[in-house]
C-alpha cells in the first residue's frame, strides 16, 4: 500500500488507522465523514466511539473549516444510537479533551455510552 502522509491521515494515529481499515474494529456505522465502532474497553453495557475520518487531535484543534464534519458527527449520533439499541432508552455523548478529562487518544472521538441508568455529575 502507498503510505498516505497528509493532514487528513496521520499514520501514527490509532484511530486514523482504524478509519483506514488497517486495524480491525467492530464498526457499526460509516459515512463520508465519520466512523463509529465499539470501544475495546467498554465503560458501559454499550460504548461506541464516533470519530471524524479526518485526523483532528481534539476539540481544541477543530477549525471553522471543519464545521461540516463537526455537524455531521453530531448528526450521526442518533443513527449510531439507534443501531446500538439506545435510541429510545437514552445515551450520553462525551468528548474527553485534554489532560483533566483524561483524553488518551488524540483523534477526536465522541464516546456514545448507554444501556444502563447513569449518574451525573461524572466525578
Ligand atoms: P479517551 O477519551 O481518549 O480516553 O478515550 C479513548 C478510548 O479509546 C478509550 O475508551 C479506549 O478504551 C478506546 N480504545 C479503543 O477502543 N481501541 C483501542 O485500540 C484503544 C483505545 I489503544
Amino acid at each position: 500500500m502507498i503510505a498516505m502522509h497528509n493532514s487528513f491521515y496521520n499514520p501514527d494515529c490509532l484511530f486514523c488507522r482504524i478509519a483506514a481499515g488497517e486495524i480491525p474494529a467492530d464498526i457499526v456505522y460509516r459515512d463520508e465523514h465519520v466512523l463509529a465502532f465499539r470501544d475495546i474497553n467498554p465503560a458501559a453495557p454499550e460504548h461506541l466511539l464516533i470519530i471524524p475520518l479526518k485526523h483532528i487531535a481534539s476539540l481544541n484543534e477543530l477549525q471553522s473549516e471543519d464545521k461540516e464534519i463537526a455537524g455531521h458527527l453530531l448528526l450521526a449520533a442518533g443513527e449510531v444510537a439507534r443501531r446500538a439499541g439506545l435510541y429510545d432508552s437514552g445515551y450520553r455523548m462525551v468528548f474527553n479533551t485534554g489532560a483533566d478529562a483524561l483524553q488518551s487518544v488524540f483523534h477526536i472521538h465522541g464516546h456514545l455510552i448507554g444501556g444502563c441508568r447513569m449518574g451525573w455529575p461524572p466525578f
